[in-house]
């Protein structure tokens, strides 16, 4: 007998980034070939943003997908969340001209206390939320607080785009396929301050630096560029990235719903227990294992050097300022 189906909302589904990631769904990437999907697909209960988003389900239903159960295209928040299993959070405000981080973070944070709380009374009581919309971490932040009947282990944001962003840029470099690349650490949080960690990933089963002698690439462009590519991607494509973060989050959902192979780890933003000295309670990005279901442990006894300690730390004071910016909006 077929599988009943998962129920999987996603917020911001006509945008860019819906478009590229909802086939992918249906599909079965994310939840596997044999996993139908019903799919909740909300949007801003503007005309613009509907007419959109009908005309994105008409392509989904053009598709004829074997594992798409059905769809609802809704601007209610209680209806979009309602019983759904996953919740991907990806509708945000982008950032206008001359705009500060702290102003896009007070402009999307209510955003996320109104989705918190719709998930908090309407969705499955073992929802997992994943979110998108930037600035991930904080919003993260933000819907977990707001959704207290929703255990915190539950609450992720995406550094998995980053990830895979920096296998790339060291596959570049050595001359391997990223397939030869494992545990690409992403620490704290999705911006300009992350780390990645070319410490700890394993290069055909070397340490990264170790596999790649040029320290100083590794210490100054590597990192730049893995922390600049949304930057860069914007000026080539006039655009954000959206088939990357779409196949990231494909990803990152993936690899939290199925067991970690034995050895690997994934970059996965999640609340703070202390470990590795981030301030607890944060959503900040480590290295996680997952046992499959959704459910994650951190990796624990990575080494962390000076250089890399510096780093995480700065990252991990941006993400406590962001908190700062939004505590009034944590309940
Ligand atoms: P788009 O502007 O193309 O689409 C966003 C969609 O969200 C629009 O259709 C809009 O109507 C809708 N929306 C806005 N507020 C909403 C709300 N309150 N409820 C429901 N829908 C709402 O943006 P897109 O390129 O799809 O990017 C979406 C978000 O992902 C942005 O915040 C962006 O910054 C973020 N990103 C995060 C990444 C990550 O790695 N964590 C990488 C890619 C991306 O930059």
């Amino acid at each position: 007998m077929s599988k009943s189906p998962i129920r999987v909302a996603v917020t911001g589904a006509a945008g860019q980034i819906g478009y590229a990631l909802l086939p992918r769904i249906a599909s079965g990437d994310m939840f596997g070939p044999d996993q139908p999907v019903h799919l909740n697909l909300i949007e801003l209960p503007i005309d613009k943003a509907m007419a959109a988003l009908s005309g994105v389900a008409m392509e989904l239903d053009d598709c004829a997908f074997p594992l798409l159960a059905g769809m609802t295209c809704t601007s209610d928040l209680a209806e979009g969340f309602g019983d759904v299993d996953w919740a991907l959070l990806v509708g945000s405000k982008p950032r206008g001209p001359g705009m500060e981080r702290g102003d896009l973070i007070k402009e999307n944070g209510p955003i996320f206390v109104g989705q918190g709380k719709a998930i908090n009374d309407n969705a499955s009581k073992d929802c997992r939320v994943a979110v998108v919309g930037n600035p991930c971490n904080t919003n993260c932040l933000i819907a977990m607080h707001n959704a207290p009947d929703i255990p915190n282990q539950n609450f992720s944001a995406m550094t998995r785009l980053d990830e895979n962003r920096a296998m790339a840029q060291l596959a570049g470099k050595a001359g391997v396929h990223t397939t030869d690349i494992s545990n690409m650490t992403i620490w704290g949080n999705h911006s300009a301050t992350q780390y990645p960690d070319f410490e700890n990933v394993k290069i055909k089963g070397k340490a990264g630096h170790d596999a790649i002698s040029d320290r100083a690439w590794l210490e100054g462009e590597f990192i730049t560029t893995v922390q600049k590519r949304g930057a860069a991607i914007i000026a080539a494509r006039g655009l954000s990235s959206a088939a990357s973060a779409a196949s990231a989050l494909v990803d990152h959902v993936h690899d939290l719903m199925h067991a970690t192979k034995k050895g690997e780890t994934h970059s996965v933003a999640v609340v703070s227990d202390g470990s590795y000295g981030i301030s607890e309670g944060l959503i900040a990005s480590v290295p996680v294992t997952s046992p499959g279901g959704g459910g994650w442990a951190v990796h624990q006894g990575l080494a962390i050097s000076d250089f890399a300690r510096a780093k995480i730390d700065a990252s991990v004071k941006e993400l406590e300022g962001e908190r700062d910016v939004i505590r009034d909006l944590l309940g």
